[in-house]
């Protein structure tokens, strides 16, 4: 079993110089974490891979790979194929892109897009069909690429917002993958992503359902992304699981840690407060630290106007802090950045020309990469980080300023909008938006007691031990193979081909036959009104073909009125029992009431109903003679779930002494009388000789009943990847469908003898 780890960027990046190919190591967040987490699997399963380290590969076990765009735009077949056998030395994989292609899907989709709009920047959205349209090409490059790399057992795990189209893309080719996605960026709330056009939104989302597990940094993007499923695609869920009809998806949360160890090791080796920044030494003065890449959404302007404040109104604080601003380019070329880089550097001239002096610069500024041992040094050194994003789906420099600090002493000042101020719950907190709040929380930083500084790192501390990026990723793959195995076990019960064969045997010799088929849901699929989703022609003479075999009987079994399936079928040789079994009609014989019913009941329920269905725009009540149903599939999925709460609360009360149940179907709430259902109703209908070949079809929880009360030897199927006590699933309706013709198309031996 491989690892295929699949995102933009290789960890290995390739530069052109002079002429010349040379590859170097990439950094950042995601390629750093995995990288820690690819080096811990040495002669586990999962072996071997493109590490800081070089290339490795265990001597037993099968090597992990990295998918991803090389860095540079490699046009000349000559140097792809050099580049692509160097970067097979380290187990990774060149994606090769155009630099037209790079514009539009990166520089163009992925950050003039989705990154704005994710992190809540509307106004800086571009929404341009050309995008988009680079963005699926794309998508599908990158979906060839594992595909042509990808082996059967292989764990694919896709990372981040450039590929959200690619885990369906890739099932799609392999329908039974084993996919992960990570998403490392907000996952923002439905009124934000609604601003897509509803084609993307809902591509999207349909993408990112490819997975079999979809994981976010925090419970409120998790809690974001299924809300804008439900609303944007219809799919409920419980506990984070998704059943869709050919498989079920978990969403799930991950908060990323960072390779804590590695960090304390680093700042062991440091000697603290002596560092040399562009030439000023820091000794003496309180560090106040700031990293990050060069970007709008990090809050580095707000960071700047909060120091400025917080000099302005602490004089005696002149002279004695330094604000360490470390800016690392990102993304150039595109306007928000230029213009924020404009006005970073004004600022910071403008703070420097007010305060500053012989001797004294409030700010110390750099505006480029640093290694990571100086980068330690700077965490190790610093008396305080100031972390102020405006959004931030996680944050790992905030975690990497606490993992290096090896006395424990320092203060994390954090923005209470990155996915990171979640977990450290011990530091200052600030709402980056308020000026403030950050002169006030450096006032409180500055001079916090070192043994409060210490309580409150031990316990953060422990947690990032606990929970590092190695534990974060062991978590995400371990949660992947749980849902594979829930997987399992529901496909056990799907269909397979050896047991249709099996079941068309069992017709094909049985005496007689009897098939139990309930209607919507399981011969059609829903309409949003009841009253569209009548049969086609096609079904209609499917029916008629399988009822018409003289050892056959068919038996429509639905919650529908009489009225409705008489109109419908009445022409048809089968038997049919409406409104969940309190009529009944025997073939050719007129309908019968089940039992003795009293509807008495109605008057009094139905302006309840009406009332709910007044209060919620899309439902309507459907009167029946025995039963009233309360439909709300039109309805806004969110308001229905609290009204459909409430009705069936109101109704369970009002019933209390009344002999009617009231249950909750696909959509529909349904009142009807006591004592009766499609299970008592089959009764009837039930073969006498054990010997009688007996099919049950239905797709949701009125079918149960039907299903319960059948013989050992029957056959039962449910529709739908659901939970049941019938023998077998099936996918969707045409399944249904396709299983009726094939015993339509099957003589039984009685027959052709
Ligand atoms: C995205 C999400 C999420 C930065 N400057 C230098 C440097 N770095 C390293 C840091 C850290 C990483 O880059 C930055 O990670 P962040 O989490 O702060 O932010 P993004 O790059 O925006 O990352 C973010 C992350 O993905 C992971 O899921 O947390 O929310 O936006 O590791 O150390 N490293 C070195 N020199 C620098 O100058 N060596």
């Amino acid at each position: 079993m491989r690892l295929l780890i699949v995102s933009n960027r290789l960890p290995i990046v390739t530069v052109e110089e002079k002429g010349q190919l040379l590859f170097r190591e990439s950094a950042g967040g995601l390629v750093s974490g995995i990288s820690a987490y690819l080096d811990s699997l040495r002669g586990s399963s999962f072996a071997g891979s493109a590490t800081r380290n070089g290339p490795q590969e265990g001597p037993t076990q099968p090597p992990s790979r990295w998918i991803g765009w090389p860095g540079v735009t490699v046009e000349d077949p000559a140097k792809q194929a050099l580049v692509t056998e160097t970067l097979a030395g380290f187990h990774a994989h060149p994606v090769f892109l155009s630099d037209h292609s790079m514009d539009k899907f990166y520089h163009g989709f992925c950050n003039k897009t989705i990154w704005p709009l994710f992190h809540y920047f509307p106004s800086y959205v571009v929404c341009e069909e050309s995008l988009y349209a680079h963005y699926r090409c794309v998508n599908r490059i990158f979906c060839e690429a594992v595909a042509r790399l990808m082996q059967p057992e292989d764990v694919v795990w896709i990372h981040d917002y450039h590929l959200m189209l690619l885990p369906q893309l890739l099932r799609q080719q392999r329908p039974d993958a084993t996919i992960g996605f990570f998403l490392h960026i907000p996952f923002p709330s439905f009124e934000i992503f609604r601003l897509l056009p509803q084609t993307w939104r809902a591509e999207i989302l349909e993408g990112l359902l490819g997975a079999d597990l979809v994981g976010f940094h925090t419970y409120d993007y998790a809690q974001h992304f299924l809300r804008s499923v439900l609303r944007v695609l219809g799919h409920e869920h419980t506990m984070g699981k998704i059943l869709l009809p050919n498989h079920l998806v978990k969403v799930d949360t991950f908060p990323m840690g960072v390779d804590f160890q590695k960090f304390q090791a680093a700042a062991r080796r440091q000697v603290r407060g002596t560092e040399d920044i562009s030439g000023e030494t820091l000794k003496d003065l309180k560090v106040v630290l700031s990293v990050d890449r060069l970007d709008y959404t990090k809050g580095i302007l707000n960071r700047l106007q909060g120091y400025e404040l917080f000099l302005e109104r602490n004089p005696q604080w002149q002279k004695r802090v330094v604000l360490v601003l470390v800016v690392v380019p990102s993304r150039i070329g595109v306007e928000q950045y230029q213009e924020i880089k404009r006005q970073i550097d004004a600022l910071v001239g403008q703070i420097n020309g007010k305060f500053g002096g012989v001797g004294w610069t409030p700010v110390l500024y750099q505006y480029r990469y640093l290694p990571f041992e100086p980068l330690v040094s700077l965490y190790a050194s610093s008396h305080v980080a100031l972390v102020t994003p405006l959004r931030d789906g996680m944050n790992l420099v905030a975690k990497e300023y606490l993992a290096s600090r090896t006395d424990k002493t320092g203060v994390l000042i954090v923005s209470e909008m990155t996915g990171a101020s979640k977990e450290l719950g011990e530091a200052i907190s600030i709402n980056p938006n308020s000026v403030g709040e950050i002169a006030a929380a450096l006032e409180t930083a500055l001079v916090m007691p070192e043994p409060e500084q210490i309580r409150r790192n031990e316990i953060m501390q422990d947690r990032l031990r606990r929970y590092d990026v190695i534990r974060w990723a062991e978590d995400f793959l371990g949660r992947l193979q749980e849902v594979k195995v829930e997987q399992e076990r529901l496909r056990a019960k799907l269909l397979r081909r050896d047991m249709r064969q099996r079941l068309l045997e069992q017709f094909r010799r049985a005496p007689h036959s009897t098939i139990f088929l309930d209607y919507d849901g399981t011969l059609v699929s829903f309409a949003d009104d009841p009253k569209e989703a009548h049969p086609t022609q096609d079904l209609l003479m499917l029916l008629r073909t399988l009822s018409q075999s003289a050892n056959t009987d068919v038996v429509l079994i639905s919650g529908r009125d009489k009225t409705t399936m008489g109109d419908w079928f009445a022409d048809l040789e089968v038997s049919l029992v409406a409104e969940h079994g309190a009529w009944i009609k025997v073939k050719n014989q007129p309908w019968r009431l089940a039992k003795p019913l009293d509807n008495g009941w109605k008057p009094a329920l139905l302006p309840i109903l009406q009332t709910y269905a007044d209060r919620l725009p899309g439902a309507f009540v459907e009167e029946k003679q025995y039963s009233i149903a309360w439909h709300y599939r039109r309805a806004d999925p969110e308001l229905a779930s609290t009204r459909v709460k409430e009705l069936v609360d109101d109704l369970v009360n009002f019933t209390a002494n009344i002999d009617v149940q009231v249950q909750q179907g696909d959509k529909v709430v349904e009142v009807r009388c006591g004592g009766i259902s499609k299970g008592t109703a089959a009764l009837s209908f039930l073969p006498k000789e054990a010997s009688d070949f007996l099919l049950a079809i239905g797709d949701d929880w009125t079918d149960e009943d039907l299903f319960r009360v059948l013989p050992d030897g029957a056959c039962s199927i449910r529709v739908g990847h659901r939970h049941s006590c019938a023998k077998f699933n099936v996918r969707s309706h045409t399944e249904v469908l396709d299983l009726l013709r094939e015993i339509s198309a099957t003589q039984p031996q009685e027959c052709s003898r």
